[in-house]
């Protein structure tokens, strides 16, 4: 007993320690935000290359799926707007991988992570785009979930982070509309366009849900995330929003959306959704959803294939530093 009590008693490095998180704490809950230079908790380190490296590679891999329909998108005009839209995902990707740099993150350990399957990217890339009413649903509904989860973030405690968010959020607004415009031309077009757009909603929908994360009952993150303000608001809160936002618009398209128990409560005005799916969820985090391999093999290729680029590039950056040394 009387050992056990020595053992608790503080030494002067847990003085120190503690003194630090209380400073840190304190910084946080009066919305100052931290740099990279600033001292802070490891485990507040950790959840931010966690979170940030998850983020960026979602990124990077958001690009397969619609990059798939660059060749073969139906006019000029759609096929320039495509081809922006995908590489405005890898910018994002990029300040992304930038923001996790600044946390002693490198960029190559991440990639490295990505590659050997050994990284989480968002579940929502491990779905095939079967048609071209895909690309306008990812737009409209992926793009418009992540600029719901991604505004709060413009105010997440870590600086860098959240400068990152306020350009990708700009860009995804355009990205949300661009896929607006695509379903609304479908849903405007001949049966067989409104048949198109309606089957890519049915199977867009619940996976764009499954986007915000596991219920708040099973989130292991939210609580320590929110004390420190890297989240503003819950998965179920963040879902609910998205909900309010769609449902309108589906209507305003004249398209179902695929949840026969979704109801306006009376009371909130908010849109009540039926079950989700978590088990799919969690089998497609898992690896076994219906393209993470495919997901996988193309972004190992990209990379093996980009080998020379980065040879080319080293290169030339070792070059200019010997000429600006003589
Ligand atoms: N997919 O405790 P939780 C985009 C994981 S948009 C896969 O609630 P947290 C884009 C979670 O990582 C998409 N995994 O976690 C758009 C954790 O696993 P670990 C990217 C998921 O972090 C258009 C576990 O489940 N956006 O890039 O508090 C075109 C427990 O979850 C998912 C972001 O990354 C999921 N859907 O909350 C192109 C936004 N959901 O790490 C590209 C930033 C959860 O313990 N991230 N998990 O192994 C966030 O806001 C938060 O990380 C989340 C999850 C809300 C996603």
């Amino acid at each position: 007993m009387y050992t056990q009590a020595l053992n608790d008693l503080p030494t002067p490095h847990n003085l120190e320690d503690a003194e630090k998180m209380a400073n840190f704490q304190t910084r946080i809950d009066s919305e100052d935000r931290i740099e990279a230079n600033d001292w802070m908790p490891e485990a507040y380190r950790r959840t931010l290359v966690r979170q940030i490296s998850q983020h960026a590679h979602s990124e990077i891999i958001g690009q397969l799926p619609e990059g798939a329909w660059i060749t073969r998108a139906p006019s000029l005009r759609r096929k320039a707007a495509l081809l922006a839209k995908v590489q405005d995902e890898c910018g994002h990707g990029l300040y992304l991988y930038a923001a996790a740099e600044t946390l002693n993150a490198s960029r190559e350990a991440l990639m490295d992570q990505l590659m050997e399957g050994k990284a989480k990217y968002s579940s929502i890339f491990n779905y095939p785009t079967m048609t071209w009413a895909d690309i306008g649903a990812i737009g409209w509904l992926v793009d418009g979930a992540a600029i719901m989860n991604q505004i709060p973030l413009c105010r997440c405690s870590y600086g860098p982070y959240a400068r990152a968010m306020i350009r990708v959020c700009k860009e995804e607004s355009f990205h949300q509309r661009q896929g607006f415009e695509i379903m609304m031309t479908l849903a405007k077009g001949s049966a067989r366009q409104k048949a198109m757009a309606q089957d890519a909603l049915n199977r867009w929908w619940w996976p764009s849900l499954m986007m915000f994360g596991p219920p708040d009952t099973d989130s292991q993150h939210s609580d320590q995330s929110t004390r420190w303000k890297i989240k503003r608001f819950s998965n179920d809160e963040l879902r609910q929003k998205f909900v309010d936002a769609t449902v309108p618009q589906a209507q305003f398209l004249g398209l179902t959306l695929p949840d026969p128990d979704l109801r306006q409560d009376e009371v909130t005005g908010n849109w009540m959704y039926g079950e989700i799916d978590w088990e799919e969820f969690k089998q497609v985090i898992a690896g076994n959803g219906p393209c993470n391999q495919d997901r996988l093999a193309s972004r190992r290729k990209a990379h093996e294939e980009g080998a020379w680029v980065r040879e080319a590039a080293a290169a030339y950056a070792a070059r200019q530093v010997s000429r600006h040394a003589a």
